[in-house]
């Protein structure tokens, strides 16, 4: 068992544990966090759930353990009530639970597909992409089995040069309608931050990437570049950054880096 209250085991650069890490913070929740080495993120998470999930984040909350970006929040929501992320209005909480959903069915998966599918023929990006640190142990595994790994990415995200180019047309939409729900308060549901807009601000990085995302990566390649700089352009970009200067927070982890989960 550890030996803190609360445990995150995620994957740095991804937008559904960013979504995680951003509640534990916003709530100031002292945590602890984990990730295990690339190639063993599906592993861990069916370890630690006895099979139930196999993506990260997973969570454990006193002894607990939860998979999923939404359940996680669900259950910070009444570990650490204050700050809310869930509006007090019925209304307005239907509408910040069906916009967390929208965002994680649509454009959460088309996000990683296109930058997926561009980036990983360049395994230097990929290493810079994943990892802050280079040189080390994680770094020299993850070229070691990159022939391999591509496969398996490619085969499990479904990404391919067709389902990318979709991608990239579906996460547009996703921006239209971002711009579409940013209400008269500036935010998405009710007249103050919600896991709403949490949600679709992590869920459009790291490539729309304010300063305050942590573990953003330190090279892109062209085609993620350039939509990044085409939704950075937008009202829906500024609006990502101005919510991560308001709300994102300092994160307030104790770091853990542990091999094979
Ligand atoms: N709907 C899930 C999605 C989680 C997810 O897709 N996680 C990916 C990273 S973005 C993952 O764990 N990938 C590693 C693997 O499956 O081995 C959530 O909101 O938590």
């Amino acid at each position: 068992m550890p030996d803190v209250a609360v445990v995150l085991w995620h994957i740095e650069v991804s937008h559904y544990n960013e979504k995680a890490r951003w509640a534990l913070d916003y709530k100031s929740v002292p945590h602890e966090l984990r990730v295990p080495m690339p190639g063993f993120h599906g592993l861990t998470a069916l370890r630690l759930t006895r099979g139930k999930w196999r993506r990260l984040p997973v969570i454990e909350i006193d002894g607990r353990r939860i998979g999923d970006s939404t359940a996680i929040i669900a259950a910070l929501e009444e570990y650490a009530p204050d700050p809310p992320l869930y509006p007090a209005r019925d209304a307005d909480r239907r509408r910040a639970l069906a916009l967390e959903d929208w965002f994680d069915e649509n454009l959460g998966p088309e996000m990683r597909r296109y930058v997926w599918h561009h980036t990983l023929p360049d395994t230097d990006v990929v290493a810079r992409t994943l990892f802050q640190e280079q040189g080390t142990r994680r770094e020299r595994f993850l070229r070691a089995t990159a022939p391999v790994a591509r496969v398996a990415v490619r085969a499990d995200y479904t990404v391919n040069a067709q389902t990318a180019a979709r991608a990239r047309d579906r996460v547009v939409q996703a921006m239209d309608k971002l711009e579409a729900e940013i209400g008269e308060s500036g935010y998405l549901a009710g007249d103050r931050f919600s896991v709403a807009d949490l949600t679709a601000a992590a869920l459009f990085t790291p490539l729309v990437a304010p300063p305050e995302r942590p573990y953003a990566p330190t090279a892109r390649v062209p085609a993620v570049q350039e939509l990044r700089d085409e939704l950075m352009a937008r009202p829906g970009g500024e609006w990502i950054e101005r919510i991560y200067a308001l709300h994102r927070g300092a994160p307030r982890a104790r770091e853990a880096h542990v091999v094979g989960g």
